[in-house]
């Protein structure tokens, strides 16, 4: 992590809204690090030592929330391995107990420039996830998943977009449009908070 104090941007919105799609094409033109929670979460739960690996695959068939000690830990460490100054944080915070834990951890320490809020509609979003998971090879992309993700994300993570959205802090973006024309809308996003 740059000796400067980081900017960070929580990028939320449903399964399968483009979060990951965005992030990655910002990481490629702009000078942005890309840190997906699920990413991490699902590396870690891959490595062969991992002692939380089966606690972390429980909740990710289960669309339910890793509790945060163990998210924030290693968002903390790829923030810390990287000599970037901004970082995306992609899926995350995704509910009120993971921005508890990441304020204890991280209060003071970086600069919450914004959420980047991709709206998406549901069906949609289903759509998208069942022909991802035709190849993904996530344990997450099969229809009972998906409704166990949505309902997670209804009741957890919608009421903490709502929060945001109370301290002025949400830029929305209408997910439902095509890569280039949601890319569009962000470029304009992150043209804003850097003015
Ligand atoms: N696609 C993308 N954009 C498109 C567009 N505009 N038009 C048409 N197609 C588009 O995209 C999904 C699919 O749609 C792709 O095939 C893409 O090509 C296409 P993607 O960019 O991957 O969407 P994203 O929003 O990233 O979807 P994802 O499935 O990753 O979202 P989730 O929020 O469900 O998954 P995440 O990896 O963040 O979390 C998975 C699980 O990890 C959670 O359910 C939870 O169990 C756990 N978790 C935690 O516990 N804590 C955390 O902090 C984070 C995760
Ligand atoms: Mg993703």
């Amino acid at each position: 992590m740059a000796s400067k104090k980081p900017n960070v941007i929580f990028v939320l919105g449903g399964p399968g809204a483009g979060k990951g799609t965005q992030c990655a094409r910002i990481a490629e033109t702009d000078d942005y690090a890309h840190l997906s929670a699920g990413e991490l979460l699902r590396d870690e739960a891959a490595k062969p030592d991992s002692t939380l690996g089966k606690e972390i695959n429980e909740h990710l068939k289960n669309g339910s929330i890793v509790p945060v000690a163990i998210t924030c830990k290693l968002l903390e460490n790829a923030m810390q391995n990287s000599d970037k100054e901004n970082f995306l944080i992609d899926g995350f915070p995704r509910n009120q107990d993971n921005i508890n834990g990441w304020q204890k951890a991280m209060d003071g320490k970086v600069n919450i420039r914004c959420v980047l809020f991709f709206d998406c509609d549901e069906q949609v979003c289903v759509i998208r996830c069942l022909e991802r998971g035709k190849a993904s090879g996530r344990t997450d992309d099969n229809t009972e998943s998906l409704r166990k993700r949505i309902i997670t994300y209804n009741e957890s993570t919608l009421p903490v977009i709502q929060m945001y959205e109370k301290a002025n802090l949400v830029k929305r973006i209408d997910a439902s449009n095509d890569v280039d024309t949601v890319f569009q809308d962000v470029q304009s996003v992150l043209s804003s908070i850097k003015s």
